[in-house]
C-alpha cells in the first residue's frame, strides 16, 4: 500500500537537484536535501514515540525545517496539527487537552512557558527555532535520510487544523489524505501550475492557505518556492521579479498597492496572483489591474473544506465574486430549506472530496454543520448567478476576518466579560484600511465601576493571541438590545463604522 500524500508531494523530491525553497540571504534548500530532511524528521518522530495516528502539534516559526515537519508527520503516519505562533500558552493548553497529541514541537523561546502546560497534559515537548535548530533538529540530524512511509489511504487523517467556533470553543477540522490531495490536484490543474513555477510564499504555514493551497500545489507540481518568513513589503518587492506566481490575503494586495514600487515592470515576469481568505474589495482588484495589468484571481475556501470555488484562469475573473465551484465540488445556495433561485441570497453549502471528516471528538458540532448526505453548511451567505458565479454577500456566523485571520467575537467577549468592571461586552469587526476588518469592543460598565478601555484590553493581553485582541474599545452604560433582548451588533457596527477610517 502507498502513502497517498507522501507519494504525491514528497517522494518525487528524491534525487532532484534544483532549488526547492529559495530564501533571500540564505542558501536555497534543494529538493533532494528537503526530501532527506522529511525522512529524518519522520525517523525522529518515531524515535520520540510517535506511532501512526498520533497527533503531532507544532507551534514554530516558518522555516524549511518547519515545512519538513509536515512532510515528516505525513511519512510517519501521524496527524499534523499546526498552531498559529500567536497563540498564548492558555490557548495552546486548550488544543493539547482537546487533541491529546503525543508531541508538541515549539520554539525554544516558548519552552519555559509551555513545558508545564505540556507536562500537565502528558504531552512530550521538543523544540525548533526559526533557523531550524532545536532538540527536534538535533535528533533528526542523526537519522537515516530515506524513509519507508507508513501506508495511508484516502480516508486516513493527515492533519487537524483548529478553527474557532461561534460558541468560543475551537474545533479541530479533521482533514484526510484524500481531502488534501484531491484539492491540490484540482487547483494545480485549474491554475496551470507546472515545474517551471516559482511561487512567492509569504503566508504563514500554520493555516490552510499557506500550507495546503500554496505548499501542496507547489510540491505537487514540482516547482520551487521563494520562502519568506512573512509578509514584508520590501522583501516581497525584491522577490517579485524572480517569481511567477503569488498567493496572498487581501492585505498583501492593499499593502502592495500602497507602495509606489509596485509597477507593471516589477511584475512583468509574473503569470498569476491569487487572493483569498477574506473578501477582496472590487476596488483593490480594479486598482491592481490598472497598476500592473494583472487581474487578481480570487478564490474561496475554508479550513473544513479546503478550496470550494475559484475564478477561472483563462476565462472571466469577475471582481467581487469568488468564481465558479471547483471541478468535483458541488455547491448550492439554500434559503428557507430549499435551493434558492439564481441571484437570491442563501446559505452556501458544499459537497465533494474536499469536505473534511468532521470535528475531532465533537460529533454534535459535526452534526450541526455536516449533513448526513455530505453537504457542509459553510455559514457564509451568498448568491449564485445564472452562469454559475458565486458571490459572498455576508456571514450567518458571527465572525470577524482581520488580515485573513478569523476571530470569533464570542471567544473575545468571554475573556472581556471576566475583566473587573465589565458587565458585558460586544465584539464586532469594523472596516479597516489595512486589515479589511479590525476587531473592536464595546464594553458595558458595571454600575459605579471606573472602567477604562485601555485597562480592559490590557487585562486580556496574556490570554488571547494578539490578532484576536480588540484594536480599540469604548465604554458605554448599556449595550443596545432589540425587543428580544439580543445585542444589536449591526447597530454597533453602524455607530462605530468610521473608527478606523484613514
Ligand atoms: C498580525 N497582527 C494582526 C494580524 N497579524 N492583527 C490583526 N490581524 C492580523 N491578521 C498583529 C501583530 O501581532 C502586531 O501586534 C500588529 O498586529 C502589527 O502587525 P503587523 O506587523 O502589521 O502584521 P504583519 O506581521 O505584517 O501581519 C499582517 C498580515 C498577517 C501580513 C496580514 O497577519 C498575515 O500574513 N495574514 C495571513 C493570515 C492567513 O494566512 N490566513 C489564511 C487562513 P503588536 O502591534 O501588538 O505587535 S486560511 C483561510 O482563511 C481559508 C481556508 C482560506 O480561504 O484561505
Ligand atoms: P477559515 O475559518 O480560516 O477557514 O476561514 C474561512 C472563511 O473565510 C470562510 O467561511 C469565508 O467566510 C472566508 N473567506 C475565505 N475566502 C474568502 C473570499 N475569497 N472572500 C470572502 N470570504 C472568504
Amino acid at each position: 500500500m502507498t502513502n497517498l500524500l507522501f507519494d504525491a508531494l514528497f517522494a518525487p523530491l528524491a534525487g532532484r537537484g534544483g532549488p526547492l525553497l529559495i530564501r533571500p540571504g540564505a542558501p536555497a534548500v534543494t529538493a533532494d536535501a528537503f526530501h532527506a530532511l522529511v525522512a529524518q524528521v519522520a525517523h525522529a518522530l518515531w524515535a520520540s514515540g510517535v506511532v501512526p495516528g498520533d497527533r503531532v502539534a507544532v507551534q514554530v516559526a516558518k522555516s524549511p525545517m518547519a515545512l519538513a515537519v509536515y512532510g515528516g508527520a505525513v511519512a510517519a503516519g501521524a496527524v499534523f496539527l499546526p498552531l498559529n505562533t500567536a497563540y498564548t500558552p492558555v490557548e495552546v493548553d486548550y488544543f493539547l487537552g482537546n487533541a491529546t497529541p503525543r508531541l508538541l514541537i515549539c520554539d525554544p523561546a516558548a519552552q519555559a512557558a509551555l513545558a508545564p502546560v505540556a507536562a500537565a497534559r502528558g504531552v512530550g515537548l521538543m523544540t525548533l527555532d526559526a533557523e531550524g535548530r532545536g532538540s527536534l533538529a538535533d535528533l533528526a540530524a542523526g537519522q537515516p535520510a530515506t524513509v519507508d512511509p507508513v501506508p495511508r489511504g484516502s480516508d486516513d487523517l493527515a492533519a487537524i487544523l483548529y478553527t474557532s467556533g461561534t460558541t468560543g470553543r475551537s474545533k479541530g477540522a479533521m482533514l484526510s489524505h484524500g481531502n488534501l490531495l484531491s484539492n491540490a490536484r484540482v487547483l494545480a490543474d485549474l491554475w496551470r501550475f507546472t515545474d517551471r513555477d516559482v511561487l512567492l510564499h509569504a503566508l504563514p504555514i500554520f493555516h490552510t492557505h499557506g500550507l495546503f493551497v500554496a505548499c501542496n500545489v507547489s510540491l505537487l507540481t514540482g516547482g520551487a518556492m521563494i520562502f519568506l518568513p512573512g509578509f514584508d513589503a520590501d522583501r516581497v518587492i525584491e522577490a517579485l521579479p524572480q517569481a511567477t506566481a503569488m498567493m496572498g490575503v487581501p492585505t498583501f494586495y492593499t499593502r502592495l498597492l500602497d507602495d509606489p514600487r509596485l509597477t507593471r515592470d516589477l511584475v512583468a515576469h509574473m503569470r498569476l496572483f491569487v487572493s483569498g481568505s477574506a473578501p477582496l474589495l472590487a476596488e483593490t482588484h480594479v486598482g491592481f489591474e490598472a497598476r500592473t495589468g494583472h487581474r487578481i484571481l480570487e478564490r474561496y475556501g475554508m479550513t473544513e473544506t479546503n478550496m470550494n470555488t475559484s475564478n477561472p484562469h483563462d476565462g472571466d475573473r469577475r471582481p467581487g465574486t469568488v468564481g465558479l465551484p471547483l471541478p468535483g465540488v458541488e455547491l448550492r445556495i439554500v434559503a428557507d430549506g430549499a435551493e434558492a433561485a439564481p441571484g437570491a441570497v442563501g446559505m452556501i453549502e458544499v459537497r465533494g472530496p474536499n469536505v473534511f471528516r468532521g470535528y475531532w471528538q465533537m460529533p454534535d458540532k459535526t452534526a450541526e454543520d455536516l449533513r448526513p448526505d455530505g453537504w457542509f453548511i459553510t455559514g457564509d451567505l451568498g448568491t449564485l448567478s445564472a452562469d454559475g458565479y458565486v458571490t459572498i454577500v455576508g456571514r450567518a456566523k458571527d465572525l470577524v476576518i482581520t488580515g485573513g485571520l478569523n476571530v470569533y467575537p464570542r471567544e473575545v467577549e468571554m475573556a472581556l466579560d471576566e475583566v473587573p468592571g465589565v458587565l458585558e461586552s460586544a465584539v464586532i469587526g469594523l472596516p479597516h484600511p489595512d486589515l479589511g476588518e479590525a476587531v473592536f469592543a464595546v464594553l458595558a460598565r458595571r454600575p459605579g465601576a471606573d472602567l477604562q478601555p485601555e485597562t480592559a484590553l490590557a487585562a486580556i493581553r496574556d490570554r488571547l493571541a494578539r490578532f484576536k485582541q480588540p484594536r480599540a474599545a469604548v465604554v458605554v452604560d448599556a449595550l443596545p438590545r432589540n425587543t428580544m433582548g439580543k445585542v444589536q451588533k449591526a447597530e454597533l457596527r453602524r455607530i462605530h463604522a468610521g473608527w478606523f477610517a484613514p
